[in-house]
């Protein structure tokens, strides 16, 4: 666990800054119920990424892959934002320069107030027409797999990236902006995942103060100044008084 000095010391760097980052994974859902990628009992524990988050599994088998995301949803609808999410949102009031960069597509930042965020994996309430392009945004989780476009009839795919697909290039710019705040904090993710951990390392050779929360040490963490070893949905609203 992390001790008293450093959430004192975070707290204190947090209250001097005038621009603050932070950069999400699937750790900070974790408390919602949410399994993660790469923990023990994590999605890839059954099932493999190839067969479900890349273009060519879509293109193969489009059915199983909505089942899975169909099956997250019901499990994201089921779901609530934790006080990991709830400090962030109420750290992005009180500084003036904010970027909320995420991995996650499980919407919880957004049902938790926060505004200036940045999907870099996209949202699985999102969807995008692969004839005509238009996105569209489900309020439920769909029955029929795949869901059709209702403007041109053709087959819609969840709006999220994919391994293989680049990221928007609005979002890596957005993100790379955000590498230039005071302080970056990188909260719930193993830096497994590329570009999004790229963005850990660009703030720190920015010259940004950056705090890692998490409950164990990963590959960022000798890229940070802090490392702050705990769950999110404690140690966060500890150093965002
Ligand atoms: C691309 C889909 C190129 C939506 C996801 C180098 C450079 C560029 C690319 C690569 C590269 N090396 C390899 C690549 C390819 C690949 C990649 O990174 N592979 C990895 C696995 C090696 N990257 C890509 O393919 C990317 N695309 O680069 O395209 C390109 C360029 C031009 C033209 C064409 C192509 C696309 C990557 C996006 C993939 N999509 N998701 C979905 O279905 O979710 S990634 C997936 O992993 C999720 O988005 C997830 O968020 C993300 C990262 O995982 P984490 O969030 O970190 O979750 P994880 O389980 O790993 O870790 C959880 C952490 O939380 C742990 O550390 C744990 O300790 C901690 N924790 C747990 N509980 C708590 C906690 N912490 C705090 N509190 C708790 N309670
Ligand atoms: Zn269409």
């Amino acid at each position: 666990m992390s001790t008293d000095p450093q959430i004192h010391r975070a707290r204190e760097v947090l209250l001097n800054a005038q621009s603050v980052s932070v950069l999400t994974g699937a750790g900070i859902s974790a408390e919602s119920g949410i399994p993660t990628f790469r923990d023990a009992g994590g999605i890839w524990e059954n099932f493999d990424p190839e067969q479900v988050a890349t273009p060519e599994a879509f293109a193969r088998d489009p059915g199983f892959v909505w089942k899975w995301y169909a099956d997250r949803m019901q499990q994201f609808r089921s779901s609530s934002p934790n006080r990991g999410h709830q400090s962030l949102a109420a750290l992005e009031d009180r500084i003036s320069e904010f970027r909320l960069v995420t991995q996650n597509i499980d919407n919880l930042h957004q049902l938790a107030g926060s505004r200036r965020i940045t999907e870099l994996h996209g949202n699985i309430w999102r969807t995008r027409c692969l004839g005509c392009g238009r996105k569209a945004t489900l309020s439920e989780v769909p029955s029929d797999l795949p869901p059709k476009c209702s403007e041109c009839g053709n087959m819609l795919r969840p709006d999220v990236v994919w391994f293989g697909e680049a990221l928007e290039t609005e979002n890596i710019q957005q993100a790379e902006a955000a590498c230039h705040a005071e302080v970056f904090i990188v909260a719930g993710t193993s830096g497994e995942v590329w570009p999004a951990a790229g963005f850990v390392h660009q703030a720190r050779s920015h010259g940004a103060f950056v705090i890692e929360v998490n409950t164990q040490r990963t590959v960022l963490s000798d890229v940070t100044n802090m490392s702050l070893m705990g769950p999110c949905g404690e140690v966060l609203p500890q150093i965002i008084r």
